[in-house]
């Protein structure tokens, strides 16, 4: 009778072992369910039989999850290319958009979860591995990293590329009404067409916009005087705060989010404080072929500007990184680098997209400027506790 009682225990703990080793990983309900590594079995048999499982429920492609949150840019993506990734994979994207890099970051430090995809610039990258926001990633190990050009690999704000793959690149320079009479006598090639007030009186009551993003009004006012974009010194940020805070007067509008549809486009404003593929949207969203010209053109002023390289990114909290991992894949694929590209008029770090980007974007020196003009322009970069400065001078500038 103890032996029956011996041998019964013994099947009871080989069941409920086999039970173990052969069930669903215990990951995030949202993420697709995948098999679990196999647990050491209790004898040889049980350890074959666990593997053949395993070899027969690995997928060629990961398991998605049912859904995928976006956050991207405003107007920052062909959202046909959503849907394309929604129909083919079956993963409902749920979209939405931030206007600067700040407004991102800001959201993510007040605990917004929930989102898998992002897209920082360059310099926010670096704060946002620094604070531990970006889930770290093997980007050689995706199928179109290939895709993407040397040059743009292995940036100084993510050495190696273990957090992100870049996205899209520009540069911020000035917008301006074409055929304009004060502009066509005199383009607008140098920051005192956004700080001068003997210059802004010629044209403020039609309309001046500025971007409303504390690095790069900052970082044009800091070039303006002869400074650096990067500059951490307090009386240089306050000079450039004093420049500001004498130009706003003149100006109608801060906005980086909407700008290009909403005030170049309908002649809203004559000039505005620019990113070059915001500009070119609304050079040819104003495109008239028996003139064979649009009514916006681009020009970098002499002082210098900034350019810059937007990123995609995984978010530390995301329950869904395979499906994230798959969906940054599908974003460098060749054709679809160039439907982002075609349809945002940003230029695309994406070498083999090349091939199917328009030929007219491609040769617009104003989204593909020469290698001498982009010699001479400055990335932002993170500046460390000197953002504080920078955050106070943006309250005294907004207030
Ligand atoms: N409308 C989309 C604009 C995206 C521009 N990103 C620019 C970042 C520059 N710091």
């Amino acid at each position: 009778m103890r032996k029956n009682v011996f041998w019964l225990f013994v099947i009871f703990l080989v069941i409920a072992i086999s039970a173990c080793g052969g069930g669903p990983a215990g990951g995030p309900e949202t993420e697709g369910e995948e098999a679990a590594p196999a647990e050491e079995a209790a004898d040889s048999n049980a350890e074959v039989e666990s593997e053949v499982e395993d070899a027969e429920v690995v997928p060629s492609e990961p398991e998605l999850a049912a859904e995928l949150s976006v956050y991207n840019w405003d107007d920052y993506i062909d959202e046909e290319l959503l849907t394309a990734y929604e129909e083919e994979y079956g993963v409902e994207i749920i979209y939405d958009t931030f206007a600067s890099n700040e407004d991102l970051l800001a959201k993510l430090q007040a605990g917004a979860t929930g989102y898998d995809v992002i897209f920082p610039s360059d310099y926010m990258v670096s704060q946002m591995i620094e604070l531990g926001l970006l889930a770290e990633i093997d980007a050689a190990q995706l199928e179109n990293w290939g895709n993407i050009s040397d040059e743009f690999k292995d940036a100084p704000f993510d050495p190696g590329n273990q957090h992100c793959v870049p996205y899209q690149w520009g540069t911020t320079g000035i917008g301006y009404r074409a055929g304009h009479p004060f502009f066509d006598e005199n383009p607008p090639d140098s920051w005192a067409y956004l700080f001068e007030p003997e210059i802004l009186e010629q044209y403020a009551d039609e309309g001046i916009n500025v971007l409303n993003d504390q690095r790069e009004l900052i970082g044009a006012a800091l070039l303006y005087l002869g400074y650096g974009v990067n500059d951490t010194d307090r009386a240089h940020l306050e000079e450039a705060r004093d420049l500001i805070l004498t130009a706003k007067p003149y100006w109608k509008t801060f906005n980086s989010e909407d700008y290009d549809d909403t005030l170049l486009v309908p002649d809203e404003v004559v000039l505005s404080q620019g990113w070059s593929g915001d500009v070119a949207t609304a050079y040819w969203n104003t495109y008239e072929d028996d003139t064979e010209d649009g009514n916006w053109y681009y020009a970098i002023p002499s002082e210098g500007a900034v350019k810059w390289l937007d990123n995609i990114c995984i978010v530390t909290s995301s329950e869904r990184y395979d499906t994230a991992l798959h969906f940054v894949n599908f974003l460098l694929g060749a054709e679809n680098g160039a439907a982002i590209t075609n349809y945002t008029y940003y230029a695309s770090p994406n070498e083999a997209a090349k091939e199917f980007i328009y030929p007219e974007i491609l040769e617009d020196d104003s989204i593909y400027p020469s290698e001498e003009v982009r010699d001479g322009l400055q990335w932002l970069e993170e500046v460390g506790d000197a953002i504080f400065d920078y955050d106070e001078m943006w309250t005294a500038i907004k207030g």
